[in-house]
């Protein structure tokens, strides 16, 4: 019972800058996309691809989470855009004043669009709002078609799937249309928020 409430009180914390974020994305006209998926799903390697096809004049940024090392940073700043990692310590996913203080050095008149990579984990990023436009959850072939059953609040929060590592579909079973009808189905059943 007493565990329920301190949960509530977190998660409220987070929205106060949350919604100060979503004020200022409005603000300047920039759109803002929070990655999501299990850890090695391909979030990183996607917004390689991205950016590597974007025009150099392209007004995009990128902040990326972890719990360690500043690996993601490093593969994604080639590109010549904006980028900074977010090295959590631990925490298993991102907060709204994480992304604020990481945003302090950057003018957001500059931006468009931000995406934020958060930490793999199918869990704790879900409950977490970043003032983003839309969550994004990526799901990868190797991961099981079932996953959307197992974890089905992001599923149910994200405005898009993405479905990755498809080149490897002729190795693995996975039953691409029964992912999708999984994640369709996705109610938000599991998420602390709502417990
Ligand atoms: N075969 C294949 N490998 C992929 C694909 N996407 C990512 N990977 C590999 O999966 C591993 C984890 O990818 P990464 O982008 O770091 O995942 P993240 O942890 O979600 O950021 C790396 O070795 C990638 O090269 C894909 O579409 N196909
Ligand atoms: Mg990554």
């Amino acid at each position: 019972m007493s565990r329920v409430e301190v949960e509530k009180k977190v998660l409220n914390e987070n929205q106060i800058p949350a919604e100060q974020l979503r004020e200022r994305y409005r603000r300047h006209g920039i759109l803002c996309v929070n990655l999501i998926s299990a850890p090695g799903s391909g979030k990183t390697l996607l917004l390689e691809k991205t950016l590597e096809r974007m025009d150099k004049g392209t007004r995009v940024a990128v902040l990326t989470g972890d719990l360690q090392t500043e690996n993601d940073a490093q593969r994604l700043a080639k590109f010549g855009f904006p980028v900074k990692q977010i090295v959590t310590g631990g925490t298993c996913h991102l907060d709204a004043r994480m992304v604020e203080k990481h945003l302090a050095d950057w003018k957001l008149e500059d931006l468009n669009l931000l995406i934020v990579e958060n930490v793999g984990n199918l869990v704790c990023p879900s409950s977490y709002d970043l003032g983003e436009d839309a969550k994004i959850v990526l799901l990868s072939t190797t991961e099981g078609e079932d996953k959307p059953l197992k974890y089905p609040s992001i599923f149910f929060k994200s405005e898009l799937m993405v479905l990755t590592k498809i080149d490897l579909l002729p190795y693995v079973p996975f039953k691409a249309e029964l992912a999708e009808e999984n994640a369709r189905g996705a109610s938000a059943n599991g998420d602390f928020e709502s417990v």
